[in-house]
């Protein structure tokens, strides 16, 4: 049976969507070793049926706590068929954090826009279809409690299982993407690091985080750290701002380019 993985920041309406798409196929446990609730049940679809996964909510992917270690540890060592994110769209700059360190994972991606009847309350207008082309996966508008645009989630969950839909990398500059792809072709010699998820395990060791440090050899890692000291002088910063500042380019970028709000335009002087 297919898996699809269900995340999204706390308080996005993820339990309510994971609600609406096993009604009552609804499995509760606890993750291995912790107790942290793990909620996983059954979409029955066109007589075809598919394992949802509800992961723990979180605002990025850092194994800074349980949460964010349970749900990439899922993203990357269970692998699904289907990543599907869900984005507040009232909070959509900071939602779109975790959009960003899931493209890098270059896995079969689809988002959920939801909380829609918001956005009309607040008269914030977003082009979704720009924005799913720019990210080039698919987006599909939900009000999840009112149970709005659940029937088009299903037939594109099917859709993406069927065809799967993998997001454009987040371009960094050519100095950047250099010693990225050096780090890389070190990488390449690990076999302890699942092929699929280099660049996103490069760009983890880039941001400093420690998790896979001891899947790596202390000669490669040698390598990579005088790689990354290269970019940090080059940059004159740290590595892990370097990176998360050109998330937030990209958000603020999307945002700028296609979420209107009626109070700012009608404030500004532009
Ligand atoms: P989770 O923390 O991501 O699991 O979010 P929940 O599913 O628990 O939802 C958080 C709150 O938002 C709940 O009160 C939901 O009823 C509400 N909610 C979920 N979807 C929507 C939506 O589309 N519009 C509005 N206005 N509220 C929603
Ligand atoms: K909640
Ligand atoms: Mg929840």
């Amino acid at each position: 049976m297919k898996t699809v993985a269900l995340c999204g920041n706390p308080n996005s309406g993820k339990t309510t969507i994971f609600n609406a798409l096993t009604g009552s196929h609804q499995h509760v446990g606890n993750w291995p070793g912790v107790t942290v609730e793990k909620k996983e049940g059954k979409l029955k679809y066109n007589d075809e049926e598919y394992r949802i996964v509800d992961l723990p909510g979180t605002y990025s992917l850092t194994a800074n706590s349980m949460d964010e270690r349970i749900a990439r540890d899922f993203l990357i060592k269970d692998n699904p068929d289907l990543i599907v994110v869900v984005v507040d769209q009232t909070n959509i700059e900071r939602n779109m954090y975790l959009v960003t360190e899931i493209m890098e994972m270059q896995k079969n991606t689809l988002l959920v826009f939801n909380m829609s009847d918001e956005l009309e309350k607040r008269q914030i207008k977003i082009d979704i279809n720009s924005i799913s082309k720019e990210l080039g996966i698919p987006i599909v508008k939900t009000s999840a409690n009112k149970k709005i645009g659940l029937e088009d989630l299903k037939k594109q969950i099917e859709g993406s299982l069927k065809s799967p839909q993998y997001p454009e990398n987040l371009n960094y500059d050519e100095s950047f993407e250099n010693i990225l792809s050096q780090i890389n072709n070190i990488i390449e010699q690990e076999k302890n690091i699942s092929e699929k998820s280099k660049r996103w395990v490069s760009l983890k060791l880039i941001e400093g985080d420690v998790e896979f440090r001891e899947d790596i050899s202390k000669d490669n890692l040698t390598q990579i750290d005088k790689l990354i000291a290269q970019l940090e002088k080059q940059n004159d910063d740290d590595a892990s701002i370097i990176v998360s500042e050109k998330k937030y380019d990209f958000i603020t970028k999307i945002s700028g380019k296609y979420v209107k709000r009626k109070n700012l335009v009608n404030n500004t002087s532009d």
